[in-house]
């Protein structure tokens, strides 16, 4: 077996990679293997190349180097380079939430007809949060000024972002007094690019504390925006059944994979492919029908939303084009390798490039136009369907597919736990104060290919709900987890804690809640934040028994994320590798001195999937001593004990 079958994420693969060699095509485990020996220097965090004086690099081992030629120290380099991460990060979440209000805007406005307000509550109390008059008003003109006043947040100069004040009072007072509310989106995200250019901020403090402010734009700006207006045009998600797993491709239908990040489009070519001619279309040209699967985040939206069956997450894109039954593989934004066109073109896949933003040589760009877009999407799901008679050769589509539930949104954990007239997140913190769920995680983010695929993930997951950790995940994670049988209501006797599995089984959910895609994260901090309100676990999210992690990250909108979870009072584990480890100021700053200036969120690196969980495990047992809560939970297990004696007798 060599590294690429090691890697790829066991025997379903298998035949998928030997008929990618066959066919010529390089995968992204062969492409990784090929770039061994990776720079060392840039794995540490310690070259800069900002500027054309440099490149630099600071190597531990030649004291006479420690200086870039501008004067620069590794610890500035080291926090430019982490607080570049930020604003990239932060920029793409927030680009997306850019383009989800105007097009908000524009169905609000009627110049957008396939769109709708979809959940009219939802847009109402978002409204009063604007302080918008709702009374006597229509949906649409209500719609519209709401739009307006987020359109401006992006570009606002001075003041406060409107989502901070969402946040626990302790939290954004912390925030205030360290000065890092977010003024505007994009100001943040360019005044990070200019301190972070040659000869301006050169204080690794100051320029990690911008960091953080950007971080915060994303978070509790661009990437909670993004989430409540796409809830508002598309439906607040509910649990629903679906499967994952490239056995969901379909040999006898035309197969449309839709990958990325913005669910504009793939929520059209899910009502293109249910549209009477075009399924009439299909038959005619000899497929019984049209099946729609997701990759990446896109693939989070849609199956929250519509049950739209996943195909797999990121590390698995170009296997699904190696099953040779994907006519068309449609891309929007983010996580998107550039090799997919190379792969397809050893199958027929056709990759259809949509976005103005996104364009890659050697695919097929349909540029999507939102005024028009159920046309647009028909043009897609056409072209796709012409494909169909074009296989050619073998095809195979893997055997694995696994059921699983999601859509848990923060509105749906609510009424799930508390009932649909008294909505509320009392029965959880009473669960977590009795013991029976120990707290909550967040697991979330990519696939790297430095690690077995998923292996991270599941490891993690396994061992913190055998351990009564409610785990809640977003992106990648969540497939993964889905794939190996985690996302169903069973999995909690099979695989949870005692009393995790007790309250699972009570209400109805598996021990691992789905809740989106990587922007709806923001749905983590709103949960957080629905705990600290309801009372009993102290007074700001730092003080609840959570933690966050991000076994497998690799892009740098983890990095993003990982930092307005920290600076919102979140202890927070990465695996596989950390961009900081040369800089001891650094590191130290944000695995230390965070926790004392943030009041309880820092950061920790353990690429040991079992040891970072017991690390989170560690931290919700202090939170859980400090609150005073530490002994309830070994009273429940006692009061179990003899609940199963008196059964017994
Ligand atoms: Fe080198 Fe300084 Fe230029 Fe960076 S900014 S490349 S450290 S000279
Ligand atoms: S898609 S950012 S690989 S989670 Fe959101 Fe997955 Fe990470 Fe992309």
């Amino acid at each position: 077996m060599n590294h690429t079958s090691e890697k790829s994420g066991g025997l379903g693969s298998l035949p998928l990679i030997a008929s990618a060699h066959e066919a010529g095509a390089d995968l992204v485990w062969d492409r990784f293997d090929r770039q061994q020996p990776q720079c060392g220097f840039g794995s540490l965090g310690s070259c800069c190349r900002i500027c054309s004086m440099g490149p630099c690099r600071i190597d531990p081992f030649d004291k006479g180097a420690q200086r870039g030629v501008c004067g620069a120290d590794i610890d500035t380099i080291s926090a430019r380079t982490f607080a570049r991460m930020v604003a990239g990060g932060t920029a793409a979440h927030s680009d997306h939430g850019r383009d989800v209000t105007q097009i908000f805007l524009a169905a609000a406005r009627g110049e957008s007809p396939d769109y709708a307000i979809k959940d009219v509550m939802k847009l109402t109390k978002l409204a009063l949060d604007y302080g918008i008059q709702v009374e006597g008003r229509k949906v649409n003109d209500i719609a519209v000024e709401l739009g307006e006043k987020i359109a401006l947040e992006f570009g606002q100069q001075e003041g406060e972002l409107r989502f901070i004040n969402r946040a626990p009072l302790k939290r954004q007072e912390i925030w205030r007094g360290l000065g890092v509310v977010p003024r505007g989106i994009d100001r943040e995200v360019v005044e990070t690019m200019h301190r972070t250019t040659m000869g301006v901020d050169q204080d690794y403090r100051s320029l990690l504390l911008q960091a953080t402010r950007t971080s915060l734009a994303d978070g509790w700006g661009g990437s909670m925006i993004t989430t409540e207006l796409q809830d508002i045009l598309f439906g607040t998600p509910y649990p629903t059944v679906s499967r994952v797993n490239l056995g969901v491709l379909r040999e006898d239908q035309v197969n449309i994979v839709v990958h990325g990040h913005e669910p504009l489009l793939s929520e059209m070519i899910v009502v293109a492919s249910r549209d009477k001619q075009m399924l009439e279309y299909a038959k005619g040209k000899g497929a019984s029908g049209i099946n729609i699967a997701g990759i990446c985040c896109t693939a989070n939206e849609i199956l929250m939303r519509h049950g739209i069956p996943i195909a797999g997450n990121m590390l698995q894109q170009e296997l699904a084009v190696t099953t040779g039954v994907v006519e068309a593989m449609i891309v929007d934004v983010q996580c998107v390798m550039q090799s997919l066109s190379d792969v397809a073109r050893c199958f027929h896949t056709k990759v259809i490039t949509a976005s103005p933003k996104a364009n890659i040589p050697g695919t097929v760009h349909i540029e999507f136009d939102e005024h028009r877009a159920l046309d647009s999407a028909k043009e897609i799901v056409k072209t796709a369907i012409d494909n169909f008679p074009c296989r050619s050769g073998k095809t195979h589509i893997p055997a694995e597919s696994m059921d699983m539930v999601a859509g848990f949104s923060h509105e749906t954990i609510s009424y799930m736990l508390g009932g649909l007239f008294r909505a509320s997140y009392r029965p959880l913190n009473d669960n977590i104060i009795n013991g029976r769920i120990r707290g909550v995680a967040g697991v979330v983010g990519c696939n790297n290919p430095k690690v077995p695929l998923d292996e991270n993930h599941l490891t993690m997951v396994k061992e913190l709900i055998a351990n009564d950790v409610l785990v809640l995940q977003t992106g990648c994670s969540a497939i993964a987890c889905a794939k190996a049988g985690l996302l169903v209501p069973e999995a909690a006797s099979k695989y949870a804690g005692k009393g995790l599995a007790e309250v699972c089984e009570t209400v109805g959910i598996p021990p691992v809640l789905h809740m989106g895609a990587c922007v709806d994260n923001s749905r983590l901090l709103v949960a957080a934040t629905a705990m600290v309100k309801e009372g009993g676990l102290g007074d700001d999210i730092s003080d609840l028994p959570v933690a966050g992690a991000a076994p497998e990250w690799m892009s740098e909108k983890a990095i993003a994320i990982g930092q307005y979870f920290v600076a919102s009072g979140v202890f927070t584990v990465f695996g596989v590798t950390w961009p900081t480890l040369a800089s001891e100021g650094t590191t130290d700053y944000l695995f230390k001195e965070m926790g004392n200036i943030f009041d309880g969120g820092t950061w920790a690196f353990e690429p040991d999937p079992n040891k970072a969980a017991q690390l989170m495990i560690d931290h919700i047992d202090s939170k859980r001593k400090s609150l005073g809560i530490d002994k309830a939970r070994e009273r429940i297990l006692y009061d179990m004990e003899m609940r199963r004696e008196l059964e017994g007798g």
